[in-house]
């Protein structure tokens, strides 16, 4: 089925994917969620894709979960449309993930940013969670993301201020991996995406894995999958191609397998 809400892209190994509700500030609503997550469910599985972008548009990444959607919800209905399971899936992908941020990214928007992997932003991005300000808190991983990403005290005053923060703010907490101009923040997440894209696949998606881990275990279990994903690249073809490419200096060529 053709999507309404997602736009797709791919450039060589990069895949775009673009949100698209302009008008209401691309705020994410169930059907938006699921084109989402199934593209990005498919562009893990195709091995012509090797990274993938998410963005919005300049003047918003996304302003949040959308609030009409949910304004009159029971908990029941909530509970029983399950859309958390939808994001759940986000973590399920093993490609590296690129938020390319410009304009708002606020409550769902600043959560969906920070489930991937980096983020790219432009000077006129602002992250928040304004949720406090319409009678709820952060649901899809805000109050957790934000906290490992920021720590405690300035994670606490934007959950409980509402207030969100400017791009160079998010710089200087390690929200956001780089800052630049608004006319080129898509460009630049698109070439880290290329960068990253160029690698040995099977690498790059246990490393990810891995530096995840970090996040949400204790170390020795973390060192623990390391090693072992370490390990297991031993017995890639790409692990060969690379070491004797060192050796007989020369440049690898990455079968991805
Ligand atoms: N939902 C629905 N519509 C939205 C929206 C949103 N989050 N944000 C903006 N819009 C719509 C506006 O209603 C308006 O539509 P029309 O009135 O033109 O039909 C249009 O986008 C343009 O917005 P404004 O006219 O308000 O534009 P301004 O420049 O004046 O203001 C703004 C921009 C970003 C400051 C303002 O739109 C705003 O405050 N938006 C709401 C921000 C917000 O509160 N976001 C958090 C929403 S709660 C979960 C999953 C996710 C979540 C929770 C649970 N589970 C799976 C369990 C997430 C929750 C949230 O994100």
């Amino acid at each position: 089925m053709e999507n309404r809400y997602v736009l797709a892209e791919r450039s060589e190994r990069v895949l775009v994917l673009r949100l698209n509700r302009p008008k209401q500030l691309n705020a994410l609503n169930t059907e938006l969620m699921s084109e989402l997550v199934s593209a990005l469910e498919e562009a893990d599985r195709d091995p012509e894709v090797g990274s993938v972008v998410i963005t919005g548009d300049e003047r918003a990444f996304a302003a949040g979960a959308d609030i009409r959607e949910m304004a009159e919800a029971s908990p029941a209905e909530m509970l029983l449309r399950n859309n958390l399971a939808l994001w759940d899936r986000i973590q399920g992908i093993g490609k590296p993930i690129i938020a390319a941020v410009s304009g708002y990214a606020l409550g769902g928007g600043c959560e969906l940013a920070m489930a991937c992997d980096m983020i790219v932003a432009s000077e006129t991005a602002s992250f928040g969670q304004p949720e406090i300000d319409i009678g709820v808190m952060p649901g899809a991983g805000g109050t957790q993301r934000l906290t490992r990403a920021i720590g405690k005290a300035r994670a606490m005053e934007m959950v409980l201020t509402g207030r969100p923060i400017t791009a160079r703010e998010a710089l200087e907490l390690g929200l956001v991996n780089r800052v630049v101009p608004r006319e080129v923040y898509l460009e630049e997440a698109a070439a880290l995406a290329r960068e990253i894209a160029s690698k040995p696949p099977i690498a790059v998606r246990l490393a990810k894995q891995s530096v995840r881990r970090a996040l949400d275990t204790t170390i020795d279990t973390g060192l623990e999958f390391e090693r072992r994903a370490f390990y297991m690249l031993f017995s890639t073809e790409d692990q060969k191609e690379g070491m004797r490419a060192f050796v007989e200096k020369r440049r690898p060529e990455w079968k991805g397998r």
